[in-house]
């Protein structure tokens, strides 16, 4: 495609996502408005999008044409229409059906289609003539995770002139299961388009530098890595949450009100053992229940005492793996329930269901064990939200050593979820843990997390984007 140029002098900064953050919210009379989703990013992003009358281009979450551009609180919209095909082979195929799964260890088998791939160009191409119109010269572009990978190299080509910047919010796997997509060369090259490639963990930033060594004879120098047309540097930036807001919603009387009542209702359990998880299979949700079982079983937690509560947020529904995977789990909690449970009083309260930030950090205050049990996940913010929450320095944090959480709140009881007996041991240590030992390791965390928000991920990236180009337009165009 052509270079189309803005009919205006463009955004100085743009970020590009799959989703816009924003989400349409219909009331019962019919009437639809905007409303800004709960993520962090949006929250990350904000102040700097509005400092720098920046937009974000991204989908509005409905298949069919875009809607027109508008403005929400202050930041620029720019919707990219999916046709339903789209959201089929690029959306729910693709990205989440071979992407998600290879990228996560292959923990579901991957599946591979070549319709899907053709939609998958196809998308990304949208977005990159979408940015290519709008950006200002010289504007800095930041592209957002696996949905979007072959932007950075397409937009590159329509403009050499900008500083463009890629994170991932998901692992980036070895070169022994990545090199499993066909898609492997157009992906490196996608990625080496940017001036700065971000991972949440050192392991992401050393497979890609392996890969672009090994499938495109790229050079390593530190950071940097010297490929045909130019210089990529690739680097670990550990995505965070926004703490203050977590922290004070934490300590809100009514949340905290509602903690007590949330214990009240389910019994006053001696242990409230808590998960939130989106209803993924990367997330071990599966281990944290069999290990629950067992530990009820063989009476090291008592059944009368403990409760587990699981909130598994709807995800991917029309996604083959995922209704598998809830079978599966509805299956577990009906069967620890129906041999372990009494009348009026439930072991797992298992909530299919998504709520509202509030009710989160009332469930959060109102945890003894936090269970954070993924088989890989790139960050976590879940462990990241609880440790925040916990303000009196109680609580105890499970940790799964395969989050990229773990690399940072090092005090957790970390646990290797394939290790049932390991899993089941820290558990039971987790819930019999003293009020010493919980601070001692919970104030650590919170210190490690007040230094690093995600205000700080933001312009730590942002500003690295902004340094010197190590590209030669010259070269790329
Ligand atoms: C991907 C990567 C990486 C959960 N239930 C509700 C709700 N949540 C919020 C949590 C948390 C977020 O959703 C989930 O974030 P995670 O990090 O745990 O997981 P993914 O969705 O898989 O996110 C992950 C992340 O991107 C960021 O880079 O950390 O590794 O997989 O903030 O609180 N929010 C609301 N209602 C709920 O019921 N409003």
């Amino acid at each position: 495609p052509s270079t189309p140029t803005a009919g205006r002098a463009g955004y100085d900064l743009l970020v590009l996502a799959n989703r816009l953050p924003v989400d349409r919210i219909t009331s019962s009379t019919g009437d639809s408005r905007w409303q800004r989703s709960p993520g962090g990013l949006v929250t990350a992003l904000h102040p700097i999008m509005q400092q720098h009358a920046g937009a974000w281009i991204g989908w509005h979450g409905q298949p069919g044409p875009a809607p027109d551009p508008f403005t929400h609180d202050g930041i620029h919209l720019h919707p990219v229409g999916l046709s339903e095909q789209d959201v089929d082979r690029y959306y729910e195929g693709q990205s989440n059906a071979t992407i998600w799964p290879l990228y996560h260890d292959a923990v579901e088998q991957p599946v591979f289609d070549r319709d899907w791939r053709h939609s998958y160009r196809a998308v990304n191409e949208r977005f990159a003539v979408a940015a290519a119109r709008l950006a200002a010269p010289g504007a800095l572009v930041w592209v957002h995770d696996y949905h979007l990978q072959l932007v950075p190299g397409m937009l590159r080509g329509l403009r050499p002139d900008l500083r463009i910047g890629f994170f991932l919010h998901i692992p980036f796997p070895p070169a022994e299961l990545f090199c499993q997509l066909p898609l492997r060369d157009e992906i490196i090259r996608g990625l080496l388009g940017a001036d700065l490639v971000g991972f949440q963990h050192p392991h992401g930033t050393r497979n890609f530098q392996r890969l672009a060594r090994e499938l495109v004879g790229a050079k390593l120098t530190g950071d940097e890595i010297e490929h045909g047309a130019g210089i990529t540097t690739a680097a670990t930036f550990p995505i965070s949450i926004d703490v203050a807001t977590q922290q004070r919603l934490a300590d809100d009387p009514q949340v905290q009100a509602r903690a007590v009542e949330i214990r009240r209702e389910l019994g006053d359990p001696s242990t409230l053992i808590l998960g939130v998880d989106r209803l993924d299979y990367t997330k071990g949700i599966e281990h944290r229940l069999t290990a629950f079982g067992e530990l009820l079983t063989e009476g090291r937690l008592e059944p009368a005492n403990t409760v587990m509560v699981q909130v598994a947020v709807p995800s991917r529904q029309r996604i083959d793996h995922y209704q598998a995977l809830r079978e599966r789990v509805e299956r577990m909690v009906s069967r620890i329930n129906g041999v372990h449970a009494g009348i009026g009083r439930l072991c797992v309260h298992y909530l299919h269901q998504s709520y509202d930030r509030a009710e989160l950090a009332a469930l959060y205050a109102a945890a003894d064990v936090m269970a954070v049990t993924p088989l890989r996940d790139g960050m976590n913010l879940v462990a990241k939200e609880y440790v925040a929450a916990r303000t009196d320095g109680t609580g105890a944090l499970v940790l799964s050593e395969f989050a990229g959480a773990a690399a940072e709140l090092r005090q957790a009881w970390t646990v290797n979820p394939h290790d049932l007996d390991g899993l089941k041991n820290a558990i039971v240590a987790a819930a019999y843990a003293d009020r010493d030992e919980q601070a001692g390791r919970m104030l650590p965390m919170r210190a490690h997390l007040r230094r690093h928000d995600v205000n700080r991920w933001a312009a730590d990236f942002l500003s690295r984007l902004e340094q010197p180009a190590g590209w030669t337009c010259a070269a790329a165009a």
